[in-house]
């Protein structure tokens, strides 16, 4: 059996649940391997993937010790209506689906975060992933840098850098690619479209892709030309809140504490200015446990991989943010970011 199956298990039976329910796609990849649609039922002698007739020949062979069931053929009472207590992700399931478990499980008990805390400690081979998921990231920006020139839309920026990434060994992108150029770039999460670089502004670069399943994150925000005093100081006021709380990382610290010491050198040039958490855990989901959010208190784990991504909104200005995907090991952090940090004008 495997460490997840067999980890789970464990809390399986501290819990007193002698089933459990899996119904989030990336939490079914991670405790079986399996990367179709389903569900699958842990317990303690046997486990179960349930999934429909385009999927039982892939499940049977991206998996070992699960008993594959295809859902037209199955009674889920009769398989399943036997457990007593049965665990259930109540984080993420649908509502439909949930009601339709109801007339399946004897009693449903709700596992909160137990699979998405389970696997923010990142296992060596899922960082090596991450690892180069993120470097087709680097390599994109060192590609696109040659792109970004007055006159060239948004649009076919974010394009070329998506189609590198996807010539270099992505899988897939990890989220919408994201280039704000100007005032564009005030909005954090701002879509690419037709309008055209300008020079004398600045341009954020936020993308990445999927490696083995795993993502990677990165933020670079560089000027077309050169940049004013006022943009300088914007620069300069990211780079080095991001600086100070990748100083800060380690096991043990505060996540809450590392937000709140950006927030305070960007808030105090800035106030207001920086509106959304520091980072994010990042791996089979773009965004998982644990953020760097001021609300989150529990202190960080070796294993962990977080973003660090500070950033400066102004609206009808400009917007710059700086983001590293770092893993938390031991005293230390390792850095899988490897592009420039300083104010690089075109
Ligand atoms: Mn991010």
């Amino acid at each position: 059996m495997n460490k997840r199956l067999t980890k789970l298990k464990q809390y399986m039976q501290e819990n007193s649940l002698d089933s459990l329910v899996i119904t989030d796609p990336q939490n079914m990849r991670y405790i079986s391997s399996f990367t179709g649609e389903g569900y699958i039922v842990i317990s303690q002698k046997k486990d179960y993937i349930v999934t429909d007739f385009r999927y039982t020949e892939q499940a049977a062979l991206q998996t070992r010790g699960f008993e594959i069931y295809q859902s037209s053929k199955l009674n889920a009472k009769d398989a399943f209506g036997g457990f007593v207590r049965t665990g259930f992700e109540d984080v993420s399931i649908s509502f439909s689906q949930y009601a339709a478990f109801t007339n399946v499980f004897q009693k449903l008990i709700p596992i909160g975060k137990t699979l998405l805390e389970m696997r923010s400690v990142k296992e060596q081979e899922e960082i090596a992933a991450i690892r180069i998921a993120e470097s087709i990231g680097d390599k994109a920006f060192s590609h696109i840098l040659d792109f970004i020139k007055p006159g060239v839309s948004e649009r076919d920026i974010a394009l070329e850098i998506e189609f590198y990434m996807r010539r270099n060994g992505a899988e897939r992108l990890s989220f919408d690619t994201i280039v704000a150029t100007g005032a564009h770039g005030a909005m954090p999460h701002a879509e690419p479209d037709d309008r055209l670089i300008q020079a004398g502004e600045f341009v954020v670069l936020d993308f990445g892709c999927v490696y083995k399943g795993y993502s990677s994150d990165m933020t670079r925000t560089v000027c077309v030309g050169k940049a004013t005093d006022e943009m300088k100081r914007v620069y300069d006021t990211v780079l080095r809140a991001q600086m100070s709380s990748l100083d800060m990382l380690c096991r043990g610290v505060i996540p809450c504490d590392v937000h709140n010491n950006a927030q305070r050198i960007i808030d105090e040039l800035y106030p207001g200015a920086f509106g959304h958490s520091l980072g994010h855990g990042v791996g089979l989901d773009i965004h998982e446990q644990p953020s760097l959010s001021p609300k989150n208190d529990k202190p960080l784990m070796s294993g962990n991989v977080v973003t660090v991504e500070p950033g400066i909104y102004l609206s009808g200005f400009c917007g710059v943010r700086i983001e590293d995907l770092v893993v938390i090991d031991g005293h230390n952090i390792v850095n899988l970011t490897h592009s420039d940090k300083k104010l690089i004008e075109l």
